[in-house]
C-alpha cells in the first residue's frame, strides 16, 4: 500500500486527512518521524507554500535518516479569503493577528478570529462572503535525487469551499476560523456541524477527493 508522510505541524489537518483518505493509503505524520522541521513559508500563493513544505520534507526524508519507508510527502497550504477584505487573510491566515506586531510564528485561533471580527465590524450579512482554499502538494521521495528533481515531480490538488462569516464565533468543533464560517447551503458553522459534515464539504476534503482520484480510489 502507498505510504504518505503528512508534512504539517497542525494536528487538526492530520486528523482530517486521515479521516478523508480512510484506509486507502497508509498515513504517517511528524509524530511518527519524531522530528520537526521549521519550514519558512515565503511564497505568495497557497500553491507555492504548499510546494515549499512538501519539497523541503521530501529532501529531508530522501536521505533516509528517519527510515520511515514513506513513498510520498503530502503538504497542505490553506486559508481563508474574505471578499470584503480583498481576499485577506489568504496565505497569512495562520499568522493573521501576529502580522500587526511583527511577531514570528502562528497566532492563536482566538486572536485570529478576534482580528477578523474587528475588521468586519459593520459589514452587513450579505457582504460577509468568504471561501476556504486548500492546495495539496504530493512529492515523491526520490532517494538519491536532488530537491529540484522532486520539485519537478510534484503534483498539486486544489479544493475550495464557499461560505459566509458570522458576527460572533459559534461551536467548538474544528479549528482555525471554523466557528465563524458557515458553508454554502447550511445555516450552522463548521464549528457546529462536526467532522462528519466538514469532511464531506470542506476545501481540504475536496482537494483530498481529487488526490484520491489520482489513484483511482
Ligand atoms: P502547517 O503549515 O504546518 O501545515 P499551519 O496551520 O501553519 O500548519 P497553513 O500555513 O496552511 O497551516 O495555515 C492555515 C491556516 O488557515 C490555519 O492555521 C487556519 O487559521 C486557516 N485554516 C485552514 N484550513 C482551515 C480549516 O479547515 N478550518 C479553519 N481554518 C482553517
Amino acid at each position: 500500500m502507498t505510504t504518505l508522510f503528512i508534512a504539517t505541524g497542525n494536528a487538526h489537518k492530520v486528523e482530517e486527512i486521515r479521516q478523508v483518505l480512510g484506509g486507502s493509503v497508509t498515513v504517517l505524520s511528524q509524530r511518527d518521524a519524531n522530528v520537526r522541521l521549521e519550514v519558512e513559508e515565503t511564497g505568495a500563493t497557497f500553491r507555492e507554500n504548499s510546494g515549499i513544505k512538501a519539497v523541503t520534507w521530501a529532501g529531508y526524508l530522501a536521505v533516509d535518516v528517519c527510515n520511515l519507508g514513506a513513498d510520498y510527502v503530502l503538504a497542505d497550504d490553506s486559508g481563508l479569503e474574505v471578499d470584503a477584505l480583498g481576499g485577506a487573510p489568504g496565505v497569512h491566515s495562520a499568522r493573521f493577528a501576529a502580522l500587526d506586531d511583527g511577531r514570528k510564528g502562528n497566532s492563536s485561533d482566538a486572536e485570529n478570529n478576534a482580528k477578523l471580527l474587528r475588521l468586519l465590524a459593520g459589514v452587513p450579512a450579505g457582504k460577509r462572503t468568504a471561501r476556504f482554499r486548500c492546495v495539496l502538494s504530493l512529492t515523491p521521495i526520490l532517494h538519491g535525487e536532488s530537491p529540484a528533481a522532486m520539485a519537478a515531480a510534484t503534483e498539486f490538488f486544489d479544493g475550495t469551499c464557499e461560505g459566509r462569516l458570522l458576527e460572533a464565533p459559534s461551536g467548538a468543533g474544528g479549528f482555525g476560523y471554523d466557528p465563524l464560517f458557515i458553508p454554502e447551503g447550511y445555516d450552522r458553522t463548521f464549528g457546529e456541524l462536526g467532522p462528519e459534515v466538514k469532511n464531506r464539504l470542506s476545501h481540504r476534503a475536496r482537494a483530498l477527493v481529487a488526490l484520491r482520484g489520482r489513484w483511482g480510489r
